[in-house]
């Protein structure tokens, strides 16, 4: 592979959150970055995901830099939960306030990416011939960022439109009118199906697995609330940051288990969370998380509510999940099972109907066509290792991420490879985005990353690498902690269950400050767990 001669110290990929933090940092270090994104745009998650509906399920007061207090104090979000194009605008706006514009190529797919072990860099190749060698290289590529494809027998047969939520057309789509089916009932799904049902002639929701959603009660941002945050943001992030999740310290969880009250107490206190909306119900008791028969009291509340949404019972029943609450990601709505009400809405249960093909006009499920004008797939992600995964990525010896990871992803602190010196995935898994405000957790993980180059390059130390042991160690214990949860109780992308081959090893890691408190610890203690190699060698 070619290169320039002249390494840069950080080579980033992803123009995300992530990455254009990353780019802030690294500049306000001293360092040289350059980051490549394949998009036309920055915005990561927020310039793919144009879906009717797409917005953010953590309070915009929450789900926002902090870092710069001049930035979280001049920027004001209109809605509780801000919605796809102000979330876009927000990253361009942070792109343009710290001048950032200068070190992205956008337009650029990042290839391949080799260690070269006689020069100790990374040389990084784009798919359109352009190359550079790196010091290190961080993978600001996103933990739902490969949209995923199920492979649907016939389904090139069908002529009418087919759509992706995370790969949405930028030019306006427009449903009005049309019969359409909408394939997948996750976050995208609900939100989709939500927003579009007014807008259709017939809408048919094929699903496999029914949904656990909560209301957003989501509205124009509360004036009074949105002053009494900015009166004192800095010491409103420091108390997010101390939340298991990063976010939530408006409605913390209460302390006793659901057991320690009456059973009127109980749904007295779901009740009260339940209008108050969001992922707050989940913390209504200190044990939905870790005790099967409390989550299950949880599950029971929301089926409970299902059916008492849902006019038809058969409906009602088939939307109602029975794997437990949480276990797969909430979804975060505005009057979801109510659609299901609506006339032109129909619930296809894939469980009891599969689908059999598709036709040029339609979707065969049990025997029967729907007839439609477009599909939309609401599918998912290949979560937290497909992108990764698709890169031609070269550590030590030549050996390749895909041999890495055939058991699974190995990781150390969800940053670092054994056998990739210098290598950082930045909301990978092993690491506790998926469970945490992504962008809490990325603040800490750019700190980290930058702390440790500025700290490396003080002692002269020329390469950082995982010792095989500490990863071994790290993955098991981000599966005993998965282990002691609900977590593992249902096929989730948290598992890598969502796409057929996918090796089952539970990614996510569970519990920011503890994942904060640990990362400082390996730094305090040297690197403990990772081998360094001094500038003389
Ligand atoms: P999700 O949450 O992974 O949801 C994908 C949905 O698509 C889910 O209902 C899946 O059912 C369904 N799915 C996936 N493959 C198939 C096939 N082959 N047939 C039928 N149905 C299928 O993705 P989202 O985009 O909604 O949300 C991702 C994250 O973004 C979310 O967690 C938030 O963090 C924001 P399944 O449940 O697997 O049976």
């Amino acid at each position: 592979m070619t290169h320039t001669p002249a390494p840069i110290d950080l080579l980033i990929v992803g123009a995300g959150f992530g990455g254009l933090y990353m780019l802030h940092t690294a500049r306000q270090r001293g360092l040289t970055a350059l980051v490549v994104e394949a998009a036309g745009g920055v915005g990561g998650t927020w310039y793919h995901n144009r879906y009717p509906g797409a917005r953010v399920d953590i309070q915009s007061l929450e789900y926002s830099f902090g870092f710069d207090d001049a930035l979280q104090q001049d920027w004001c979000w209109t809605e509780r939960y801000a919605a796809q194009p102000e979330l876009l605008a927000y990253a361009n706006h942070v792109a343009d306030r710290y001048a950032l514009r200068d070190g992205i190529l956008l337009d650029t797919r990042i290839a391949a990416a080799h260690w070269d072990e006689a020069a100790l860099v990374w040389q990084v190749a784009a798919k359109d011939g352009r190359s550079w060698s790196a010091r290190h290289l961080v993978l600001a590529t996103g933990p739902l960022s490969t949209p995923n494809q199920p492979d649907f027998p016939g389904l090139s047969d069908f002529k009418g439109r087919v759509l992706h939520t995370a790969a949405w057309p930028h030019e306006p789509v427009d449903l009005t009118g049309l019969r359409v089916g909408v394939i997948g009932t996750g976050s995208s799904g609900v939100q989709t199906i939500t927003t579009i049902a007014p807008q259709v002639a017939q809408l048919t929701v094929f699903q496999r697995t029914p949904t656990y959603a909560v209301p957003a009660h989501n509205g124009p941002l509360d004036k009074a609330l949105e002053a009494q945050v900015k009166a004192d943001y800095p010491a409103f992030r420091e108390r997010n940051r101390k939340m298991m999740g990063g976010f939530g310290s408006m409605l913390p969880p209460n302390g006793f288990s659901a057991f320690s009250v009456s059973a009127e107490e109980r749904e007295r206190m779901f009740e009260e969370r339940w209008q108050i909306g969001g992922f707050g119900l989940l913390g209504t008791f200190n044990d939905l998380i870790v005790n099967p028969a409390a989550n299950e009291l949880a599950g029971e509340f929301v089926r409970n509510k299902i059916r008492s949404i849902v006019h038809d019972p058969a409906t009602a029943a088939a939307l109602c999940p029975s794997h437990p609450i949480g276990c797969k990601r909430l979804c975060v709505d505005t009057g979801y099972y109510a659609t299901f009400n609506r006339p032109n809405v129909r619930l296809v249960d894939l469980q009891t109907t599969p689908i059999d093909g598709f036709t040029a006009t339609g979707v065969l499920a049990g025997g029967e066509e729907h007839t439609l004008d477009a599909l939309i797939l609401a599918t998912g992600f290949d979560a937290m290792t497909g992108t990764m995964l698709r890169l031609d990525l070269r550590g030590r010896g030549g050996r390749s991420i895909q041999q890495h990871w055939r058991a699974g992803p190995l990781n150390y602190l969800g940053l670092c490879l054994s056998g990739f010196p210098n290598l950082y995935t930045l909301t990978g898994p092993g690491a506790t985005a998926a469970f945490t405000n992504v962008i809490v957790a990325i603040e800490h993980q750019v700190q980290w990353i930058a702390d440790t180059v500025t700290d490396l390059d003080a002692r002269g130390v020329r390469t950082l690498e995982a010792t095989p042991e500490a990863e071994a160690a790290w993955v098991a214990h981000v599966n005993a902690v998965a282990a002691r949860t609900i977590y593992l109780g249902c096929n989730s992308w948290y598992l890598g269950a969502n796409i057929p081959g996918k090796p089952r090893i539970f990614m996510p890691l569970f519990g920011f400050p503890a994942y904060v408190q640990k990362c400082a610890e390996v730094q305090q203690q040297g690197y403990a767990g990772f081998s360094l190699t001094p500038a003389s060698c």
